[in-house]
């Protein structure tokens, strides 16, 4: 009996000294994840640590996936390039252990698959929105106005709309639902990459997509996360794995909502960068700026092995997230010590 009133009052005395339990974690709730992991979480967990077991959607097969389409050849030799793309926005989506966030998808998931076709190609995108609000797909490049995705919404629960348009011009372009208000329908995830390739095609490369994101998780029209192709901090858990001497391509595009600009920061090199993918010029940076929708082709290769980070250097943006590795693995390439191409 007196080692518990002992107790009682230590803790009570405790209750003074000891600075109040803030509101937020007194917020703190329990969930199991989907892999059956126990996770405490007010909603804001920076750098957290998972496995992809606990994820609907894995970015590192997201990062060199390519869709090309149900491929046949018309009469006059035009190649058709067709796609079914369905629209849903009842998703959750589990972004970050224990951060639940209801998502807008094409295909189901968020970015929506990777469209692919070579300059001059048709493509025909078989529409369906299966969602419980209208929606679109809005495509940058070149169509007829008609085909633009803005005026021609598409009805929930089954509507449909058949997009067709010359693939052009080459180059890297996004696409996204056009409905108002757009900052919602594109911040749930309704939007993709669209890569035009040209007809001779590029020097073959070890090719990815890096669509940079965010996700206001509380919707404050604030960002909570930032991202390379959604979920935060990923590509830092699970490095990308490249070689010394493999050429890198990546198609980046940033779609962030709420935020003016962006950008992409590579460490222990530079790139090439060609912006919008369009024509062959292009400038040596390991820095880029980028407004939304803004895009292009990065492309380089290491010389040394190692671990070296890309992240956004609005360094609010990385420590929400938006940051990776590549693992480069390899020896050295001894004919570029003491003679490093400079890119001149
Ligand atoms: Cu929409």
């Amino acid at each position: 009996m007196f080692s518990i009133i002992s107790i009682s009052v230590i803790l009570g005395s405790l209750f003074f000294v000891l600075p109040v339990i803030s509101e937020a974690q007194k917020e703190e709730k329990t969930f199991v994840t989907h892999s059956g992991r126990v996770v405490t979480t007010s909603g804001e967990i920076l750098d957290p640590l998972y496995t992809s077991t606990t994820l609907e959607f894995d970015p590192m097969e997201f990062l060199r996936d390519f869709n090309y389409g149900r491929v046949s050849e018309l009469p006059d030799g035009t190649i058709l390039r067709e796609y079914t793309i369905i629209a849903e926005d009842d998703g959750i989506m589990e972004v970050s252990p224990g951060v639940f966030y209801n998502v807008w998808t094409f295909n189901g998931t968020v970015p929506g698959p990777t469209i692919r076709a070579t300059e001059g190609d048709l493509v025909r995108i078989k529409f369906i929105n299966n969602g419980e609000k209208e929606h679109t797909m809005h495509f940058h490049g070149i169509h007829e106005a008609h085909m633009d995705g803005v005026f021609e919404p598409v009805g929930p629960g089954g509507g449909k709309f058949v997009y067709e348009f010359r693939a052009g011009p080459v180059g890297v372009h996004p696409y996204h639902c056009h409905i108002m208000p757009l900052e919602e329908h594109i911040v749930h995830g309704l939007y993709g990459v669209y890569i035009v390739d040209p007809k001779e095609g590029r020097a073959p490369a070890d090719e990815m997509v890096m669509v940079l994101n965010s996700l206001d998780t509380d919707f404050d029209t604030e960002n909570n996360f930032y991202a390379a192709n959604t979920i935060p901090f990923y590509y830092q858990h699970h490095p990308i794995q490249i070689s010394t001497g493999d050429l890198i391509r990546v198609y980046v595009v940033n779609m962030v909502e709420f935020d003016p600009i962006n950008n992409f920061h590579l460490h222990g090199n530079l790139y090439r960068y060609n912006p919008t993918g369009t024509d062959t010029d292009s400038f040596y940076t390991d820095m880029i700026t980028l407004s939304q929708t803004e895009r292009g082709i990065m492309e380089f290769s290491y010389d040394y092995p190692g671990k070296y980070l890309f992240h956004a250097h609005k360094v609010e943006f990385s420590e929400k997230g938006w940051v990776g590795l590549f693992l480069v693995d390899g020896e050295p390439l001894a004919e570029t010590i003491g003679s490093i191409n400079y890119g001149n």
